[in-house]
């Protein structure tokens, strides 16, 4: 069973971001890069940055028609064991994002916080970044504020127009300093793991190769998903629909007793 050492849980609270040990075997990988292009294949009207709600499959009520693979990976017991180690032994997932970036025209990530649009309360996630592919600084590889998480505070986020950019909210100018910034290069089945606050961006791609990560999205089972808070949400650029979101419990409790486990799983599979 995989598990995070002392040292990388330790760095994950103080950096507010880990790249564990821990990887996926090689054939793990090829088999998801299939099903990630049979997932591009299936949304050919959805840019493939804006892959949401993947792991939810056939029509996700997202305007994504995702794949049960997705799911599989977003439950496999070796990366649940490694949100546990951050976040504890309820573990709730509720959220997966596809991050596809086409080779010369992949989307820039602006530089946000997760948190800020999000109806967990109290706000907390774990961010695990599957790499599909080569993640490295020339192909527009995750770059993240090393203890911008630290104060737990939710810094202003300005609304961008644009229509190439991933997520259409941006850290409003002054908020941090640039010049802190960590490149985290993967490897294919290597991983980050990342906590809600933690302040963090993309370049565009601009070379000749893809960029893929899976964001899988764990909350601690002592968090609320609120679906009263953002029912439907377009503002950051990717239709969102938080109040037929699932979720599932993977490990522990709810200690909220109050987080619906069967809102969202109605769907007919394929359908
Ligand atoms: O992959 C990217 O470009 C952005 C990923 C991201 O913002 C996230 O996983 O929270």
């Amino acid at each position: 069973m995989a598990m995070l050492s002392p040292d990388e849980i330790a760095r994950y609270h103080a950096d507010g971001w880990v790249r564990p040990a821990f990887q996926l075997p090689a054939a793990r990988v090829s088999a998801l890069r299939s099903a990630l292009d049979d997932l591009i294949r299936r949304n050919p009207g959805v840019r493939p940055e804006k892959l949401v709600s993947a792991h939810i499959e056939g029509d996700n009520g997202e305007g994504v028609r995702g794949s049960s693979d997705f799911l599989e990976l977003a439950r496999d017991p070796d990366i649940v064991e490694l949100v546990s180690g951050v976040i504890g032994e309820d573990v709730i997932l509720w959220g997966c994002h596809v991050f596809c970036k086409p080779p010369v025209d992949g989307f820039e990530t602006p530089w946000h916080q997760d948190g800020h649009y999000w109806p967990i309360r109290p706000l907390a996630n774990c961010t695990v970044w599957v790499a599909l592919e080569e993640s490295d600084i020339g192909n527009g590889c995750l770059r993240v504020i090393p203890g911008s998480h630290r104060a737990q505070v939710l810094h202003e986020h300005l609304h961008e127009d644009r229509t190439d950019l991933t997520l259409q909210q941006r850290m409003a100018p002054g908020t941090f300093d640039e010049n802190d910034a960590v490149d985290v290069e993967l490897a294919p089945g290597q991983m980050s793991l990342h906590d809600v606050y933690m302040i963090h961006g993309a370049r565009p791609n601009t070379s000749q190769r893809r960029r893929t990560g899976v964001a899988l999205r764990y909350m601690p089972g002592s968090s609320l998903f609120d679906r009263s808070l953002r029912p439907v949400d377009g503002k950051t650029g990717v239709p969102v629909n938080f109040a037929q979101r699932p979720l599932w419990l993977l490990r522990g409790e709810d200690r909220t007793g109050r987080n619906d486990f069967r809102v969202g799983h109605g769907r007919v599979p394929g359908a």
